[in-house]
Order: structure tokens, then C-alpha cells, then sequence
């Protein structure tokens, strides 16, 4: 028999077994047999690279290693679910639907605690897996999709097609994941979401290969069948896993009924879910009852309260925030909640711990507050054992030794010395994380040990690091490579938005959203410097609170003495708040070629950008649209040749005007 033959007839097999395993949970061959397939057809693609197939469950394996994420725009909105957190709010939302389509009934699914994904099949062929993004614009993971084994890599029947599900991490597999992790002094995943989410963002796929991904699918945008149930059964017809504990509800009280049940399974089900999906069943009326920009208002998403769990606080200690806030953090015998291990929570101040009447060594009930921030809810009283000891607050900071004080009509204590060691070191934290200046290799560890070093004591000193490289490469664990990667994110974060470094200051009531509304105003630096306190509050949603301590940050010497220091040091002191609207182009890669009567060239360019567009010079397999003017270039013969988009004149100034 030839290598195409055999190999044709092992990709067949293994991908029936693969189905039969991963998808519908019945085996229909021994792992060994399975390996020892896998193993023949791995030898004969090695043999005969230009047989490789995209169906061939090869895949599974990965090994394909990207550079980067390329953009995919989505080529109908992900839209995300409103939450319900009550039944009454779940029986608002019946209201609302019967108002408008009085004979719907409801199709309830589990709503698997995972993140979005977006398949597209090709003439049957897996082509593109892409994450949902902001709902338009997601990520192409294909590489690492194609190693769940439960995603089909070619359907039964040729069809052309995208379907919508949940990736997920099985609780199995993310104990058996962080377990590896601890041994191996990494950081440990917070809960299954994060873990796989953080799983499908490897540009390594052997990495998402080894991490045993899975995934449920429960939309078809190709469907034509008349309720979601059918959409289900359908889909699970083709040879997606489609989770089976879905349930049609004639009324909202079934709904809760439903809800009541699985509240009940939750704890033994094999993955994370956290709520109850509730989808008008009749597809007709999901039109008539129309959508929200970021909601279907033919779906909610019920969440159940946070899984409490029972154990001992055997400490109080107190951490010192970025403003000097000193918080009381309890510390309790780890305990498992909703899929992370956590063994300290948040009692917010003296106030929270007075009113709940905790004492030291009670047995207490902990829950992660939205699901995320651990908190202590109460103490369990009849559990109260003779070795409690009642919370004493400390008066002096325990960082610095400084007093505390307590500000007027305000719960919290605060340390109110600039010169607080944990105070600066959380205020460094906040500057360079994600939402506010984002200097992406200077995480919470190292900035710690870059200010025990001595190598950071202020905001201004982070861009002086590049004049101390020799000093630097004395601290352990920093490696030249480490710390030229370092030196390089620093200096690219100057270019960043004004806003950002706004944020980054941490002014006391200044948040990121307030950041923005102030830049989008004063436009650059100097210009906030100077503003009013009335000019401020004449912002919307620009507060007392917020003007105040604005004025009152920029009157001190110390803050503009750095201000002045951080323009010197050549941060963008400027916010271009060029307002990119959502649109067809949105992220996508344009090319112009030949000349257009209805405007000039960089008219057209300067439209496209506000539109979202990438514009380049150049055609390449990653352009997606070529924009064709009279008397085209070789631009146009290249475009032809690979299959891009020309939109010709009259498209495109339909598709600019929409
Ligand atoms: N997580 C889920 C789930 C589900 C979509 C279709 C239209 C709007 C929501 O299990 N079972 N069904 C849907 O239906 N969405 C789900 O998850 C959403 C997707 C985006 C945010 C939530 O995770």
C-alpha cells in the first residue's frame, strides 16, 4: 500500500477513535492501539512531509511554535451574557421577554466557566480557532485548538461552517497542573478559567497540548433550525461535544427548578461552571427580541452566590497599600474554593472585623467575593473554640513604625509617611502594572527586589535603570538577556498614552477611568498641571473627591519636581485620544493600490485609520483587503494571486459611509 493510502486510512481511524473517546466518552480502541497507530502515521508524515493534512490528528500533538498572535476579526459580534444574581432579577428578565414574545419558553444550559472560542470549518476542515477578544476583534490560537482532542479537525460531512463554544481546563487536570507547578516553585493558577486561558495563549502549542484542554460547543451561526435545543442536538449530530445537562423550561419557574438541581451537582460536576446559561428557546423570536451592543436580551446568565467554605483563622496581619492604606488580611488554613486553593483573605478594616465579631483562632466562612476576591464572610459561633483571642488594631504602621491615622469619617487607618518602604514598593507595583503604565517584564517580584537593591526608590528612577545596567546584572536572576529585555520595555513604555501615566501616579480618587476623562480634556501634561478644581468638576462624572485631590497632588513640589523629572526623562507627556470607531476595517490589514476619483490617497489612509484599519505598503498573505483605484500597480496582480479581498471604489465608500 502507498504512504497516501495508509496514511489516508490512519488518519480515518484515529480520528474515529479520537471522536468516539473525547467527544462522546466511548471508546472504541485501547489506548496502546491508539499510540501505536499514532506512532505509524507520525513516522509516515516524518517520511512524507507534503502528506501532512490539516485533518491529521497529528495536531494533537503540537509542536507548531508562533511569534505572536495575529488579530481575527470575528465576522458576526461574540456577544458576551448579562448576569442575573437573583432569581427575582431572573423573573425581571421573563417580564421582559414575555412583553415582547409571550409564548417563548427557555432552553437552560450550564454555563461552563471556561473562555469563549470561535471554530470555523472550511469544506469541513478545522481552519480557524480564534478567541472572542473584545467581541469583534480576538486572537487566532488554531495551533492550540487543534490539540483538544474533543474538536473535531474535519467534519463528517463538508460543511462550511462556524460554531461558538467554552474552552475549559477539567478540575482533574487543573489540580494535576498546579500540583506540577508548585513542585516546580512556579506561580500556581488561581482557579480552571485562568488556567486555561492562560493554556490557549501559548505560542507554543506543545505546551496547550500537554495541558488537556476541552471543550463544549452551543452555537452554530450556519444553523437553520428553529430552537436552540435543535441547535444542540445538531451540532452534537456533526461531532462536536455539546454538554448533555442542557434542559428546555417551559416557564421561569421550571428555570429555577433546573437551577435548584445543578446548584446541587455543581460540586461533582468534572469541570468549572459558574451559573446557569437561560437562552430563549424559539429562535424567531430571538430577532424580535433583539440585542443589546454588548448582550443578547434573549439570554442571561444566572450566577450562583460563591461556594462557602468552613475553616480556621489562625492570624490577622495588616498589609500597606499604595495610598498607605493598611488593610487587616486574615490567614487561615488553606482550604479549596470554586477551584483555587486560598489561604488568606481580605477583612477590609477594624469596622468590618468589629461588626462581624471576629476573634482570632474562630472557624470562619470564606467565599471569593465575585467569584474572584477572597473574603471572610462571618464566624462560626458555635464552632468557637477557648483559645480565641480578640483583633487588637495596631496604631503604628508596621512597615515603617510611623502612626497611624485615621482621616475623618473615613473607616481605614493610614500611613501617611511618603518615605514608607511598602507604601513606595506598592506604589512602584501600581505604576508599572497592566492598567496603568504596563511595563510588561517589571512585575510586582522584581520591582520588590529592584527596591531592596537600592536600583528604584521612585517612578523617575525606573528610566534611570538603563544608566546602572552594570550594577544590575550583579542582582541573582537577572540575566544580560533579562535585563536588556527589561531596559527595552521601559524605554518602549514612554511612548505610552498620557492617561496611563496619569493612573500611574496613583493620585488618591484618580482611577483609570477618570485618567482618561481628564486627558481626553486637557489634552497633554502641562495643561492638567494647571487646572482648576472648577474646570475639573465641570468634567462629567469628574467629582469633588477626584478634583480635589488632583489640585492638591499637583500644588505639592515633590509631585511636580517629578512630573518635571519623568518629562526630562521623555515620557509622553501628550494623549491622542484619536477616538477609533468600531467598524468593518476594525483591525483590518489594508492595502491601497492605484489612484481613486472620489479622494486623494491620504485622505483615504487617514479615514481607514480612524476606521480601525491596519494600513501597509506592502500585499502579503496577512492582507486583508486590497483597495483598488484606477490604474492599479503590481499591487493588484499579487492580490489576485493570493486570494485577497479587492474592494473596489464604489464598495468602499459604501463601507466607509455605513
Ligand atoms: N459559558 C457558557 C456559555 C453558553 C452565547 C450565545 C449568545 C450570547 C452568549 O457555557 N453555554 N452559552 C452562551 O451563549 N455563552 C456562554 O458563555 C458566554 C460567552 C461569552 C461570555 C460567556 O462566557
Amino acid at each position: 500500500m502507498d504512504a497516501k493510502t495508509r496514511i489516508d486510512e490512519l488518519k480515518e481511524i484515529l480520528n474515529e477513535a479520537s471522536t468516539a473517546y473525547y467527544v462522546n466518552d466511548k471508546p472504541i480502541m485501547e489506548d496502546y492501539e491508539y499510540d501505536r497507530l499514532m506512532n505509524e502515521l507520525i513516522d509516515l508524515e516524518n517520511k512524507n512531509p507534503d502528506l501532512v493534512t490539516p485533518d491529521s490528528p497529528t495536531h494533537r500533538i503540537g509542536g507548531e511554535v508562533l511569534s505572536k498572535f495575529e488579530k481575527v476579526v470575528h465576522p458576526a459580534k461574540m456577544m458576551s451574557l448579562a448576569d442575573a444574581f437573583s432569581f427575582d432579577e431572573l423573573k425581571e428578565f421573563d417580564k421582559r421577554v414575555k412583553s415582547v414574545a409571550p409564548n417563548a419558553t427557555y432552553l437552560c444550559e450550564l454555563k461552563i466557566d471556561g473562555l469563549s472560542v470561535s471554530l470555523r470549518y472550511v469544506d469541513g476542515i478545522l481552519k480557524l480557532g480564534a478567541t472572542r477578544g473584545n467581541g469583534s476583534v480576538g486572537e487566532n490560537i488554531t495551533h492550540n485548538v487543534k490539540t483538544i482532542k474533543s474538536v473535531p479537525l474535519k467534519l463528517k460531512d463538508n460543511k462550511t461552517l462556524e460554531v461558538r463554544g467554552e474552552i475549559f481546563m477539567p478540575k482533574e487536570s487543573f489540580i494535576k497542573l498546579n500540583m506540577e507547578r508548585e513542585a516546580n516553585e512556579e506561580e500556581l493558577f488561581a482557579n480552571c478559567r485562568n488556567a486555561a486561558a492562560g493554556s490557549v495563549r501559548q505560542l507554543d502549542s506543545k505546551v496547550a497540548a500537554s495541558r488537556n484542554l476541552d471543550a463544549f460547543l452551543y452555537y452554530n451561526l450556519d444553523q437553520n433550525v428553529k430552537t436552540q435545543e435543535e441547535a444542540l442536538l445538531s451540532m452534537k449530530a456533526m461531532g462536536f461535544k455539546v454538554n448533555p445537562l442542557y434542559k428546555h423550561a417551559n416557564s421561569i419557574d421550571e428555570v429555577i427548578d433546573y437551577i435548584n438541581e445543578m446548584g446541587e451537582k455543581r460540586p461533582e460536576l468534572p469541570y468549572d461552571i459558574d451559573g446557569i446559561v437561560i437562552k430563549v428557546n424559539e429562535m424567531e423570536l430571538h430577532d424580535i427580541i433583539g440585542n443589546t451592543v454588548k448582550y443578547p436580551k434573549w439570554a442571561i446568565a444566572y450566577k450562583f452566590p460563591p461556594e462557602e467554605v468552613k475553616t480556621k483563622l489562625t492570624d490577622i496581619v495588616f498589609q500597606v497599600g499604595r495610598t498607605g492604606v493598611i488593610t487587616p488580611v486574615a490567614i487561615f488554613k488553606p482550604v479549596f474554593v470554586q477551584g483555587s486553593l486560598i489561604s488568606k483573605a481580605t477583612l477590609h478594616n477594624e469596622d468590618y472585623i468589629k461588626e462581624k465579631d471576629i476573634y482570632i483562632n474562630d472557624m470562619v466562612i470564606i467565599h471569593k467575593a465575585g467569584d474572584v476576591i477572597p473574603e471572610v464572610v462571618k464566624p462560626v459561633e458555635e464552632d468557637r473554640g477557648d483559645d480565641i483571642k480578640p483583633f487588637v488594631m495596631i496604631d503604628t504602621c508596621p512597615s515603617c513604625g510611623s502612626k497611624l491615622k485615621r482621616l475623618p469619617g473615613e473607616a481605614d487607618y493610614y500611613c501617611l509617611n511618603d518615605f514608607c518602604k511598602e507604601k513606595l514598593v506598592n506604589e512602584l507595583i501600581h505604576f508599572s502594572s497592566k492598567p496603568a503604565y504596563n511595563i510588561d517584564s517589571l512585575g510586582d517580584k522584581l520591582t520588590e527586589q529592584l527596591f531592596e537593591g537600592g536600583f528604584i526608590t521612585d517612578v523617575a528612577s525606573i528610566f534611570r535603570l538603563k544608566d546602572k545596567i552594570s550594577d544590575l546584572v550583579l542582582l541573582p536572576g537577572l540575566g544580560e538577556k533579562s535585563i536588556s529585555k527589561l531596559i527595552d520595555a521601559i524605554e518602549e513604555s514612554k511612548k505610552n498614552n498620557l492617561d496611563q501615566l496619569l493612573f500611574g501616579l496613583g493620585i488618591r480618587h484618580v482611577g483609570a477611568k477618570a485618567s482618561k476623562l481628564i486627558c481626553k480634556k486637557f489634552k497633554n501634561m502641562d495643561g492638567i498641571m494647571q487646572a482648576t478644581l472648577e474646570e475639573l468638576t465641570n468634567i462629567p462624572d469628574i467629582g469633588d473627591a477626584i478634583a480635589t485631590s488632583l489640585v492638591e497632588y499637583m500644588h505639592d513640589e515633590n509631585n511636580i519636581s517629578l512630573i518635571n523629572q519623568l518629562k526630562e526623562l521623555g515620557l509622553n507627556m501628550e494623549y491622542d485620544g484619536i477616538e477609533i470607531k468600531e467598524s468593518y476595517f476594525t483591525n483590518k490589514k489594508c492595502v491601497l493600490t492605484g489612484t481613486l476619483s472620489s479622494m486623494g490617497r491620504d485622505e483615504a489612509k487617514k479615514i481607514i485609520e480612524s476606521l480601525g484599519g491596519v494600513l501597509s505598503g506592502s500585499v502579503s498573505k496577512k492582507t486583508d483587503i486590497l483597495i483598488l483605484g484606477a490604474d492599479p500597480g503590481s499591487k493588484y496582480d499579487k492580490a489576485k494571486e493570493l486570494g485577497i479581498y479587492i474592494m473596489e471604489e464604489p464598495e468602499f465608500l459604501a463601507k466607509i459611509n455605513e
